[in-house]
């Protein structure tokens, strides 16, 4: 789909460059030549031919052939139905400032990351809990609105199993740059494999003065599966797996969470986690060390 959109898009930009260069060559032309003595009937003549010509036929041909390739690339993305294996569904709900991830078939919840299944179609519900956010991955299809009260359904498809890069692309507010997700594209047996892992995994409560600090402060907005039932804030079953923190503000590598916990405020300013001033910093570094160790 991506690929239809991207070539409706040079063949634009070649025509429309050619139009500018025709129109450029005239206007020079027009101001070098010696002009010529004409009658009065024959300079109407040569006003109509140009406008008919240049101000009629050349934009309804120019937009009629646009119309002509770009429906089939528009229908491309609607998501008709299929004959055969139907498309996989996935319910995707974006925040001030991170999305939300369902896989209604399985149960599986995760965050900032979308795992698919290469070579077939998958069903994007996309839905907004507070303002009108986009989703777009632009290797991989067009670009959607999401909208506080509305589903909108965007079809796509990664026929190569790999990872892409998608962004918000409606601003949302201050962090709207910081609202990225990334899509992880698996050969067919590897994503059957991922979500299997996810839907029975339930993870082992932290032990100590850490755990019931997670289960009284963390866990009334964040879940983690068998742990904690918040809903208000990203899942956190998989935090471990996930390539970046904060929707894009942090690389996820080892010790990464634990500088999350301790500077999210500067980090991503006007995110909706409060401050953890109130929990010591070595608790605060036993619940990132836990955190890290949740992937599937
Ligand atoms: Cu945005």
């Amino acid at each position: 789909m991506a690929q239809g959109v991207a070539w409706l898009w040079w063949l634009m930009a070649i025509f429309f460059s050619l139009v500018l260069l025709a129109v450029g060559a005239l206007w020079i032309h027009a101001l070098r030549r010696t002009p010529r003595e004409v009658t009065v009937v024959e300079a109407r003549r040569i006003e109509k031919c140009w406008l008919i010509g240049g101000g009629l036929i050349l934009p309804g041909v120019s937009i009629l052939a646009l119309l002509l390739l770009g429906t089939p690339v528009g229908q491309r993305m609607l998501p008709l139905p299929v004959e055969g294996e139907q498309p996989l569904r996935i319910d995707i709900t974006a925040h001030q400032w991170w999305w939300e991830v369902r896989y209604p078939d399985s149960g599986v919840v995760t965050a900032n990351q979308l795992h698919i299944p290469a070579g077939r179609p998958v069903d994007l519900h996309l839905g907004s809990a507070d303002v009108i956010h986009s989703f777009w991955v632009p290797r991989l299809g067009g670009k959607l609105d999401m909208i506080p009260g509305r589903t909108n359904v965007l079809r796509l498809q990664a026929d190569q199993p790999g990872t892409y890069r998608g962004q918000c692309a409606e601003f949302c507010g201050t962090q709207h740059t910081h609202m990225q997700i990334v899509v992880i594209a698996h050969a067919e047996a590897d994503y059957q494999a991922w979500v299997e892992e996810r839907a029975k995994r339930r993870v082992t409560p932290l032990a100590g003065a850490a755990g019931e600090i997670f289960a009284t402060h963390c866990g009334t907005c964040h879940r983690v599966a068998g742990v904690s039932d918040g809903a208000r804030a990203p899942d956190l079953s998989d935090i471990g797996s996930r390539p970046t923190l904060g929707a894009g503000v942090l690389r996820n590598e080892p010790g990464a969470i634990a500088r999350w916990l301790h500077e999210h405020r500067r980090l991503k300013q006007g995110n909706g986690m409060p401050a953890h001033d109130d929990i010591d910093d070595n608790q605060l570094d036993a619940i990132a060390e836990w955190l890290e160790t949740l992937a599937p």
